[in-house]
């Protein structure tokens, strides 16, 4: 063969490993193990998607690698099969979805086989076959067992056109992810796993395993994990004996609570008893609230409506001042105890709110500026002062005047102290009147907020502590009286527009004042000191927490966002749940030997009209006697979610054919966790975080190893189409791999989807791009044929070539690691280059090339491999170690300047500092005679080029 025939080669290499088991793990478990894991796909009528690829190249080269170094590598694959696709194709087409899943399976293997994927096809699961999923329903039952699993009534979240109840997780922006209509509410009795109960270790343990920090933080806000406290409230009706729980994330904050807000769900508004005279209002109100989702109630910025509980009054604990009661939707029902505390001064909703109604606002947290000049000192006498800072606004422009203090290098508002037993207003009024000049004022008032600045007075040698109020002083006209020259030099005045201010004002507290002004107020949701709270004055707000919390006989809580996990579908295309419904017993477990509990054949797919599964028109299968009593019953006919397969497939891999477990101690011992498992970025608050609360679930009851099923998690960028938008089915933009395995070969569309940009970011595709990787392909393929009829002795041993080769095996192996797959291709084409250009590259050389692009492009470096002669598979040859002494010892040459002029050149070695090179250029006496009596200002240095000696 003269010319790289892809299509051959890959064909042939497929077959030799498939007939060598190439990739089969092995079952000696005394080899060190790595397990590398990617999401198994659905198996849809569309068949591959260039996404898949681009993630399962990714792992594929790192297991290849792996098996390189020396693992007994486990790269397993199989179907998550259960799903809507196939039983709405059903509904349309009457065929039945095992029939269609069988045929897209097919399709799926044969499109991966021909991908040259590493993957262990021995270990092959379908999560729809009777003998895995048996083991679906085993564990079922353990959660069952262990009270995790229980039915309740739920409102749930029910797309009338697919006629399912969905996940929160299923739900976008209010509609269906999977057809986009706009979701119902509805309640309904339903299957639900108790994820909550594993809440705080969900979270926990999240810092004990190895996930991008996007990952980690995407499920942190999914488990949302509150610390606060409940607060109880009395309400001033003495005829109704009650009062209302709050909960808060600022019991710090109490003495600024100046209205209480209950959801429109709060039990509270049913009780009869509880007397209100505006009954009518209120419950048109709750009617309104609850045809919205809870997602466009929370969204900030949406305009705030509520009305007020009119007849009553709540005692706020900490100041015991009756407080009104509102009701508005900001407030969830099914968040914390569905009521709040109101502190406009410190959150933002409440502040709106307070605003809009004309609520009362108290600030009782001042925040805390600390000088960073002249930061307060360890050691120094605090003191305590009370001041006032100014905006001065002109009398008839829209400008502001801006002080400007040479002496300081200050440009800020205007400030001064408050003498003793003055007014703060009067005492605004008298610095603006002595600071500025200006004598006549319109008006004066606060700017709703206090601060307190720390600062270090050098001249006095103390520390102060300044207590701020902030006060906006319009003036009337522009009559000045004469100030005293310090005053003049003290405060240059000049006026500003308000673009300009907030440019210009170069101290951060006074810039927050002034912004605070502009905006009319503002809620100072940041930490800082307390005030107007009596015995919590002064005190930190973190410190305050608990103290206030006891002050007021509340207690302390967590709280958590996420909810238990609706798990049963009124659908057919799923686990069927194994329990069977007594009138005597209850609810019974189906007898382990009696597993699994397999899916009956149906006439008609689509679930019943009162939106039950299919299976409850089948008598002949839901009646059944009770394994307990053997009186009549029935079996329960809702089944799992697609989500539940996938929930534990990862262990099945271990021991796939197990028939006595879901997998035997042994293998789970030797091979969980998972080493480094690759995923899409969209599985991350459902797939990932399901998987993990049922390991850890598993791991309670001794069945597996260990409490984290993953120690590694990585995500990948989607792949867009061309112009830069999702690829969807809809939009006849999809790219199907079969077509560029067919015009390209294999290996270069693994190459292609490696090298389109970094990993982890989406990337677009673009087919005219192909072209280059297979050029480099091409370029490979010739190259070998040269390397091979070269004679020994032309060869090229020079130390540059081979420092090259050595740089290759460390920056390729160092990428594959850090998964920057772009820059490791990228550096395989440049050192080809090189080899093309020398003309004399030894077979070693080669080789060692080849081996570094074996994960990339398995067949053609099979094939190469055996035209230089070897025998067995490369997949089997140690991946190469980059030589330290022959990278070292590449020497470059730099020039030495002094002022822009070349003076000298310099050998210098890459892991030479920049100042042992500086001190040896300037010793060499070329450039000492010009760098003689002068002073160097400055030192110029650009690595592997040149120094430059400004004088
Ligand atoms: C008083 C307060 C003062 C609050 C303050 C905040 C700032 P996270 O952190 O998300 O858990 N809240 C409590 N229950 C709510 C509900 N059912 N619907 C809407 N908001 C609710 O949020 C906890 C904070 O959100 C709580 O702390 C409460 O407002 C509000 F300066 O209480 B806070
Ligand atoms: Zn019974």
């Amino acid at each position: 063969m003269n010319q790289y025939e892809p299509a051959e080669i890959e064909k042939k290499w497929q077959d030799k490993w498939q007939k060598t088991k190439a990739f089969e793990a092995s079952v000696d478990f005394s080899k060190p193990k790595y397990y590398a894991l990617v999401e198994f796909p659905y198996p849809s009528g569309d068949g591959l998607h260039v996404g898949h690829v681009r993630g399962y190249t990714a792992m594929d080269i790192i297991a290849r690698k792996r098996r390189a170094e020396g693992f007994n590598v486990l790269y397993p694959m199989g179907w998550d099969a259960f799903g809507l696709p196939a039983e709405n194709y059903a509904i349309k087409t009457g065929t039945a979805p095992s029939i269609t899943t069988k045929e897209n399976i097919e399709v799926y293997k044969k499109q991966i086989i021909s991908l040259g994927l590493s993957f262990d096809w021995s270990r092959e699961i379908n999560t729809t076959d009777p003998e895995y999923y048996k083991w679906t329903q085993w564990l079922f039952l353990q959660f069952l067992k262990h009270d995790l699993a229980y039915k309740a009534k739920a409102v749930i979240n029910w797309c009338p056109k697919d006629r399912i109840g969905l996940a929160n997780e299923e739900v976008v922006a209010g509609c269906c992810e999977r057809c986009g209509t706009a979701v119902e509410k509805r309640e309904k009795e339903q299957w639900m796993l108790a994820i909550t109960k594993y809440a705080d270790k969900l979270d926990k343990d999240l810092d004990t395993v190895d996930y991008l920090p996007q990952i980690k933080l995407q499920q942190k806000n999914w488990i949302g994990k509150s610390e606060g406290a409940e607060i109880s409230f009395q309400f001033s009706v003495l005829s109704f004996q009650s009062e209302v729980t709050v909960f808060t994330t600022r019991p710090e904050t109490i003495f600024g609570a100046t209205y209480i807000v209950l959801a429109p769900e709060h039990p509270l508004l049913n009780n009869p008893e509880f007397i209100i005279e505006n009954r009518e209002e209120v419950e048109s109100y709750v009617r309104t609230a609850s045809q919205k989702t809870d997602l466009e109630r929370g969204a900030e910025g949406k305009e705030k409506t509520g009305v007020e509980l009119k007849g009553v009054k709540a005692i706020n604990p900490a100041t015991k001042q009756e407080i009104p009661i509102w009701i508005a939707d900001y407030v969830l029902g099914n968040y914390g105890t569905g009521a709040v505390m109101a502190v406009p001064a410190h959150d933002e909703r409440d502040f709106e709110f307070a605003k809009k109604f004309n609520l009362s606002i108290k600030q009782v947290i001042a925040p805390v500026f600390v000088d960073t000049t002249n930061p307060p000192k360890q050691n120094s006498e605090d003191t305590i002062r009370h001041g006032v800072i100014m905006v001065v606004k002109h009398w008839s422009e829209n400008k502001y005047l801006l002080n400007y203090s040479p002496k300081f290098n200050w440009k800020c508002l205007f400030t001064g102290g408050i003498e003793d037993g003055e007014d703060p207003l009067t005492a605004a009024e008298r610095e603006i009147r002595e600071e500025t000049g200006y004598q006549n004022i319109k008006e004066t008032r606060y700017i709703e907020l206090e601060h307190i600045d720390k600062f270090h007075a050098p001249h006095k040698g103390e520390n102060r502590t300044a207590y701020q109020k902030n006060i906006f002083i319009q003036l009337k006209d522009g009559e000045t009286k004469e100030r005293t020259p310090e005053e003049i030099e003290l405060h240059q005045l000049s006026w500003l527009t308000e673009a300009e201010m907030k440019k210009t004002i170069s101290l951060p507290n006074h810039l927050y004042i002034y912004e605070t002004y502009l905006k009319n107020g503002q809620a100072m949701t940041e930490e800082g000191v307390c005030m107007n709270s009596k015995s919590l004055d002064g005190l930190g707000s973190t410190e305050a927490k608990k103290q206030a919390t006891v002050l007021v006989g509340g207690k302390t809580v967590t709280r958590f966002k996420l909810r238990d996990w609706v798990f049963s579908r009124q659908r057919y295309w799923g686990e069927p749940i194994p329990v069977i419904h007594c009138e005597m017993c209850g609810i019974v477990p189906v007898p382990e030997k009696d597993l699994p509990v397999t899916l009956p054949i149906v006439e008609r797919y689509l679930p019943t009209d009162n939106g039950e599964s299919p299976l409850a028109e089948i008598d002949s299968w839901v009646n059944v006697p009770c394994p307990s009593c053997n009186e009549p019953a029935k079996r329960e006919t809702d089944v799992m979610p697609n989500w539940a397969g996938s929930s534990w497939y990862f262990l099945r891999y271990t021991d796939p054919n197990n028939s006595e477990s879901f997998a035997g101690t042994e293998a789970l011992k030797y091979w969980t966790p998972v080493d480094w498992y690759n995923g899409g970025m969209e599985h991350t608050t459902l797939h990932l975080f399901y998987s993990r609360f049922w390991n850890k679930f598993l791991y309670d009851q001794g069945l597996v190893p260990t409490s984290e099923p993953y120690a590694k998690r990585t995500s990948h960028g989607l792949i867009l189409a061309e112009g830069g938008e999702k690829m969807s089915k809809s939009k006849g933009n999809v790219i199907n791999p079969d077509g560029i395995v067919k015009l390209y070969g294999a290996d270069t569309l693994r190459i292609y989807e490696m090298f389109m940009g970094p990993f982890d970011q989406p990337v677009t595709w673009s087919t005219e791009s192909i072209i280059g990787p297979r050029r480099f392909l091409d370029r490979t393929y010739r190259l070998g044929q040269e390397v091979i009829n070269n004679k020994p002795e032309v060869t090229n041993n020079s130390n540059s070539l081979d420092s090259s080769v050595h740089k290759t095996i460390q920056k390729v192996s160092e990428d594959i690691e850090a998964m920057r797959f772009n820059t490791a291709v990228s550096t395989l084409m440049v050192l080809l280059n090189e080899f093309e250009k020398t003309k004399e590259v030894s077979k070693n050389q080669f080789s060692v090339f080849v081996k570094l692009l074996s994960p990339f492009a398995p067949h053609l470096a099979e094939e190469l491999w055996e035209t230089l002669g070897n025998t067995g598979s490369i997949s089997k040859e140690p991946w190469p170690i980059a030589d330290k002494t022959k990278i070292q010892s590449e020497i470059s040459t730099i020039t030495i300047q002094v002022n822009g002029k070349m003076r000298a050149v310099m050998q210098v070695s890459p892991e030479h500092e920049e100042s042992v090179i500086t001190e040896r250029a300037r010793n060499t006496p070329e450039v000492a005679k010009w760098l003689d009596g002068k002073s160097i200002k400055r030192v110029i240095f650009v690595k592997g080029k040149m120094l430059n000696f400004v004088v």
